[in-house]
């Protein structure tokens, strides 16, 4: 006999595994896992599927059957116990014959809260609340935060030069971080609800923000662009894909205070640039010039961006853009640049984590200030890893709580 506890831990360790899988499938669901274990094999496994169901209990049951009687489940969140779209999962694992149920996290949905274990207590299972906590917070952190704190969880992304630069004035995309670092950002994209940039980003590398990873590809995230002046041109890698991938162009003064005080060159050159890496490390000019410059008026670029398939969304501060992603049923949120938009959310103490890709060459002259770089991350962040990904350092900080 191993000691239980070590069990339970090995088992929920497998069961968070699981619901990483689907991080940023399920959304407004969360992406929970769940493994039967009947006499230390395990005889059912599953996630909850793509779009948020069916949960992943009720197909953990479905395929331990028989097997189920007297078998222990382990979830990463507590067992639903609402008839929403589906019936409760609780009355499924009781109905199943499962003799003990073991949880990482409480769900704060205040339709379940506790009431989960409640019924499968008051139906003589026996249940254990925590096991491996810390980790299941992690997996269930942006579930968490929207559902804790009506906004999504928010992970700041930077590439940074040696030289503490995140590009060049004047350039479109400049290669920073490499092969391995880019691949990362794909995974990243994937498992994310939401990916926003500034204007000036949008406007200087003309991104697609979508993934582009064999077997992943389905999974890109809504794309947002913070615009206050509705410049996104037409013409634009995110305009043209916004039928296939939804775009939510942000107006109103969370899409840059002041901005619209400036020249479209000022702000280019101010914030243009993201940190994403790139394709080559040529010198161009910025791909594409702003809408404004065409002479439309803004209701007409507001026409032609809604007419092209873009959702305008106006938000006044950053806290009403995030309520409102959250009210959408956006729970993670990958801000991947410029500057500015980096400043936006560290100035509104709105950034959870953060991911820092550091390259091995100097930018030099022209160069655009990154807001921080290793040696000068804002206070009340700390470093939880760090690895070497080719030549580039990847630090991966958490917000203190
Ligand atoms: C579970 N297992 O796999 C998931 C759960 O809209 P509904 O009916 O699907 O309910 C959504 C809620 O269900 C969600 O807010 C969360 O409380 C729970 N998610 N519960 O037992 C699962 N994904
Ligand atoms: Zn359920």
């Amino acid at each position: 006999m191993g000691e239980p506890a070590r069990e339970d831990e090995r088992f929920m360790a497998a069961a968070l595994r699981l619901a990483r899988r689907n991080l940023g499938l399920t959304s407004t669901n969360p992406s929970v896992g769940c493994i039967i274990v009947n006499k230390g094999t395990i005889v059912g496994r599953a996630v909850t599927a793509p779009g948020g169901r069916p949960h992943a209990e009720t197909q953990a049951l479905a395929e331990a059957g028989e097997k189920a009687r007297g078998a222990t489940a382990y979830v990463a969140l507590e067992p639903c116990s609402h008839h929403g779209k589906t019936p409760p999962c609780a009355d499924a694992l009781i109905a199943s014959g499962v003799g003990r149920v073991v949880v990482s996290i409480l769900d704060p949905d205040e339709r379940v809260a506790g009431r989960g274990v409640v019924m499968l207590r008051g139906a003589g299972i026996d249940v254990d609340i925590g096991t491996l906590h810390e980790e299941g917070g992690r997996v269930l952190e942006a579930y968490l935060m929207r559902q804790r704190k009506k906004r999504p969880h928010v992970t700041l992304k930077l590439a940074v030069s040696a030289d503490g630069m995140i590009g060049r004035r004047g350039e479109g995309q400049v290669r920073i971080s490499g092969a391995v670092s880019r691949a990362q950002v794909q995974v990243l994209r994937a498992e994310t609800d939401a990916i926003l940039v500034g204007i000036g980003t949008a406007i200087a590398d003309d991104p697609e923000l979508t993934v582009r990873m064999p077997g992943l590809e389905e999974r890109s995230p809504v794309r947002i662009v913070l615009d206050r002046r509705l410049d996104l041109p037409l013409e634009s890698k995110l305009v043209r894909t916004a039928r296939d991938v939804p775009l939510i162009v942000v107006t109103g003064d969370a899409g840059y205070p002041s901005s619209h005080e400036q020249g479209a060159g000022a702000r280019r050159a101010d914030e243009g640039q993201s940190s994403l890496p790139l394709s080559s490390g040529s010198t161009r000019e910025p791909v594409l010039s702003p809408l404004a410059e065409a002479g439309t008026d803004y209701d007409a670029r507001r026409g032609a961006l809604e007419a092209a398939g873009a959702e305008l969304l106006s938000a006044d501060t950053i806290p009403d853009l995030l309520a409102a992603l959250a009210s959408r049923g956006i729970s993670s949120l990958l801000v991947e640049g410029g500057a500015r938009a980096a400043r936006s959310f560290l100035d509104a103490d709105l950034v959870d984590r953060i991911l820092l890709f550091t390259g091995p060459a100097a930018i030099g002259e022209g160069g655009i200030s990154s807001p921080f770089q290793r040696t000068s991350v804002p206070e009340g962040f700390t470093l939880r890893r760090t690895t070497r990904y080719g030549d580039d350092i990847f630090e991966d900080y958490e917000r203190d709580s």
